[in-house]
């Protein structure tokens, strides 16, 4: 299959792995790369050295162009947008927030930059800023999000920018690959499936919780503070719920003292109880191990198949009346 995303990044597939903080290390990354998609390394709130140390793995386990998230709500953000030039990285992806600081040094290093972004507004601010692609990520999708669900954010952000438009949020396979496709994105960014795969070293309890997951298993807490997060339903989870239920400032502080370092707890610890299991709405469509090369080529390959044939999928076809 190819795209502008195929095209623009040198890559066999227009799938990209989700920068899940914790998780997504140079391991998975280049697991992903090598299998065709791109892979991406998320710095999260990981001590500048550590990202250096995984970039420099990375570059050992593949050939292949790979890429690094910076969450920008990191107090490490300015110099991991330095790191990210000093180490040749050829993209970047990034989240929660703006990069327009970072964009100028960026692009004189020509460094590809696709942000990720929850509305039209801000995929036409990055467009202007010079953004070579955006990834317009819907409130499917696990860990920090916005507001808008991916039905009814991808066309409106297909419609506004002119640069292509990666869809997150509610994919995890063929189908809805093509549905993406069909709304005009030129490629998918995946989270949750890649869970799943041998190559994603996050606690068994994790993964488990991932595969029993069906499509009322996640929640968004959060709001409160300002940073909505969803994840599986969970000890943690619910005491959030009940705890923002009745919010004064004192429980703000309390949830932020629970909630610091549960993401940590959750993908190292395997820790049920006090763990942050963060995952997307599509969930229940993870039923079990897999590996990198099996996911991307069972996604795009339903989905090739798919819009080949949809005429005669959907009772449209030439002997169907
Ligand atoms: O960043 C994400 N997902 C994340 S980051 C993360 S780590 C974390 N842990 C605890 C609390 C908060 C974060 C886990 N998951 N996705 C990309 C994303 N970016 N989603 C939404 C946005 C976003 C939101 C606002 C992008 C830009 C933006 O700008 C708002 C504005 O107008 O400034």
């Amino acid at each position: 299959m190819k795209t502008k995303i195929t095209e623009l990044l040198g890559i066999k597939y227009p799938v990209f792995q989700g920068a899940m903080a914790w998780i997504a290390d140079a391991g998975l990354a280049a697991a992903v790369s090598n299998a065709g998609g791109l892979g991406i390394i998320a710095a999260g709130a990981a001590p500048v050295e550590f990202v250096r140390d995984e970039i420099r793995r990375a570059k050992q386990l593949t050939d292949k162009p790979f890429a690094v998230n910076i969450m920008l709500l990191n107090p490490n953000a300015p110099e991991l947008a330095q790191l990210v030039i000093d180490e040749g990285v050829k993209v970047v992806t990034t989240g929660a927030g703006s990069p327009a600081k970072y964009m100028k040094a960026w692009k004189e290093a020509g460094i590809k930059v696709i942000p990720v972004i929850a509305s039209t507004a801000y995929a036409k601010r990055m467009e202007r800023m010079g953004a070579d692609a955006v990834i317009a990520e819907g409130m499917e999708s696990g860990g920090h999000i916005g507001e808008t669900t991916t039905m009814a954010l991808l066309p409106q952000v297909v419609d506004a920018v002119s640069i292509p438009v990666i869809c997150a949020g509610g994919v995890a396979d063929g189908r809805g690959m093509a549905a993406a496709r069909i709304f005009g994105a030129e490629g998918v960014q995946c989270g949750t499936i890649f869970l799943s795969a041998e190559e994603c070293n996050i606690s068994q309890q994790y993964k488990d919780m991932i595969y029993k997951a069906n499509d009322i298993s996640t929640v968004v807490t959060g709001r409160a503070s300002g940073h909505p997060v969803r994840s599986l339903k969970s000890p943690l989870s619910r005491r959030l719920v009940k705890m923002e239920g009745h919010i004064e400032t004192r429980t703000l502080e309390e949830i932020e003292m629970i909630t610091a370092g549960s993401l940590r707890k959750a993908v190292q610890d395997g820790n049920v109880e006090e763990g942050t299991f963060m995952s997307g709405q599509i969930a229940g469509l993870v039923n079990g191990p897999s590996d990198c090369k099996t996911i991307l080529e069972t996604i795009v390959g339903d989905a090739e198949r798919i819009l080949t044939h949809a005429p005669a999928l959907i009772g449209m076809g030439e002997n169907d009346g």
